[in-house]
């Protein structure tokens, strides 16, 4: 399997982690998103990242991947089977995808992409608003949903890979969950991004 895709997105490193949950062996291929790379662009329609290949077969979307994944590799499972369970699994991954990474991201557009990649200036009023306003409703929401070491049953699924991916790049931005204030999401966080399979995608080639 080949892996498209930087590994400083939170998306890839979703699709990286699942992977090495399953101890399944690929290739990574760190491109930037639109990259003009031919193999690259016929697995990702409209060039997003991440993308992959298998024996032929194209698919993009880290959720479309692992959903693939799960399916194709079932062991350990990623995706509980209570209904109840799955629901809420998938509700995280879409939280996680979406309000929680378009918050979480803005510290590290600021501070290292524009910078360092575009060329650009930080905006720290922009940083300061998403700090101070934005990303707190969601630390209080995460918060309140952390009661055990997953955010879902007794093991470690999709949900907790959706949610903790982006506070990779929030750290790298030098921001930090206050632990006085949320000290189960802080330590929550923590022991995720600290476990092997996180441990090896955030090793991975960004370029
Ligand atoms: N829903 C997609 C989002 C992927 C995505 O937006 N990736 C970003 C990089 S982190 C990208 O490719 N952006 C380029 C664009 O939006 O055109 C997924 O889960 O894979």
């Amino acid at each position: 399997m080949i892996v498209y895709g930087t590994g400083y997105s939170p998306y890839v490193r979703k699709v990286l982690v699942s992977l090495a949950e399953k101890g399944i062996a690929y290739e990574h291929r760190p491109v930037m998103f639109h990259a003009p790379d031919a193999d690259f662009q016929a697995a990702s329609p409209f060039g997003k990242i991440p993308a992959i290949e298998d024996d032929g077969f194209h698919l993009a979307d880290s959720s479309a991947i692992l959903w693939y994944l799960e399916r194709k590799h079932p062991s350990p499972a990623l995706v509980p089977a209570d209904p109840q369970a799955l629901g809420r699994a998938i509700w995280f991954d879409e939280f996680g995808d979406t309000e929680l990474f378009g918050k979480l991201i803005v510290p590290f557009v600021e501070r290292v992409l524009k910078p360092n990649m575009m060329k650009q200036a930080t905006n720290e009023e922009a940083v300061t608003k998403a700090l101070e306003k934005d990303l707190p409703p969601l630390f209080d929401y995460l918060e309140g949903e952390i009661a055990g070491p997953y955010l879902v049953g007794e093991a470690f699924s999709i949900a907790d890979i959706s949610v903790a991916t982006s506070f990779y790049n929030f750290h790298l931005a030098e921001a930090r969950i206050d632990a006085g204030r949320w000290p189960k999401l802080a330590a929550y966080i923590d022991a995720t991004l600290g476990r092997p399979s996180f441990r090896a995608a955030l090793e991975a080639k960004k370029g």
